[in-house]
């Protein structure tokens, strides 16, 4: 009985190392005892919706240069759920890109925004520049979804003054004496403005004026100077320009001016065709009495 009971442990021992031995190299020779995969076919890119910035190349949403710009877009994916899916957005400008921005499911007070993704870049601080943001997200099944939208920065602009009238397109100015007061008023953005010019032109001959070649004095958001025409009795062409911290330069008007040459001033046509009816009028009169004349005879 005793040799008996020593049989069995021993083969329950023999039994036991076998299972251990089974069970720790069965799973490194790459067998697995117990088998079960889910496997999930996705071939459909998630969707990108609403964004910020939303705007198109046509339409580009506004952007203040410098600002930090919160970037979000709606991501939805059939399979895989917002929180799973790899979206990245890169911002690109000429001369300049951000690269990569990795975007995170929206967290606000606490509560995740349902399929919002979100991110925060800092804007260069250029004026008048377009920025297209390209929206990239990919699902677990590694399908990529894009979708492009624009942003521009504004630009610095203002209101040119000659002698104290506002310039506008039609502008034309006569004048008889060659003194001149310029003034720009810059109405927007003027954090911006780098520069302020005008421009005298008369044939070959031109005189540039400017802040930074100290002719022009800066007070506030005016730009002022006085001129005087110095090339004789003519027309002069006068133009105001702005250049903005980018080194852009943006025209506000392009005025021309008759110094001391004024034409005549064309005649009236209505005017004229009326002379030419009451002549033919008082023609027409004098033959018909001449007629009568000759009739009476
Ligand atoms: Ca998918």
């Amino acid at each position: 009985m005793k040799m008996k009971l020593q049989s069995l442990r021993k083969e329950l021992l023999a039994l036991g190392i076998l299972l251990l031995v089974t069970g720790v190299l069965a799973p490194v020779a790459g067998i697995d005892l117990l088998s079960l995969a889910t496997i999930i076919y996705d071939a459909t890119p998630p969707s990108i919706g609403t964004t910020y910035p939303a705007g198109t190349s046509g339409a580009p949403t506004g952007l203040t240069p410098g600002a930090s710009v919160p970037i979000t877009a709606v991501v939805t994916d059939a399979v895989t759920s917002y929180g799973s899916l790899n979206v990245k957005v890169a911002v690109t400008w000429s001369g300049g890109s951000s690269g990569d921005l990795q975007m995170v499911p929206e967290v606000v007070g606490g509560i995740y925004q349902k399929h919002y993704l979100a991110t925060t870049w800092n804007l260069p601080n250029l004026p008048n520049t377009l920025f297209t943001f390209t929206f990239k997200a990919w699902d677990q099944a590694g399908n990529l979804g894009t979708k492009t939208t624009y942003g521009v920065t504004g630009r610095p602009t203002g209101d040119f003054y000659v002698n104290g009238q506002k310039v506008t397109a039609d502008s034309v100015i006569y004048l008889n004496s060659p003194s001149l007061s310029f003034k720009v008023t810059v109405t927007a953005m003027a954090d911006y403005v780098n520069d302020v010019i005008v421009t005298v032109t008369k044939g070959s001959n031109t005189a540039t004026l400017s802040y930074s070649g100290s002719q022009l004095t800066k007070s506030g958001s005016d730009y002022t100077c006085s001129y005087s025409l110095a090339w004789g009795e003519g027309s002069y062409t006068i133009t105001s320009q702005i250049k903005d911290t980018a080194n852009q330069f943006y025209t506000l008007s392009v005025l021309t001016m008759s110094f001391g040459d004024i034409p005549p001033t064309p005649p009236n046509p209505l005017k004229f065709v009326n002379l030419l009816t009451v002549a033919g009028a008082v023609l027409c009169v004098y033959a018909e009495k001449n007629r009568v004349k000759e009739l009476l005879k």
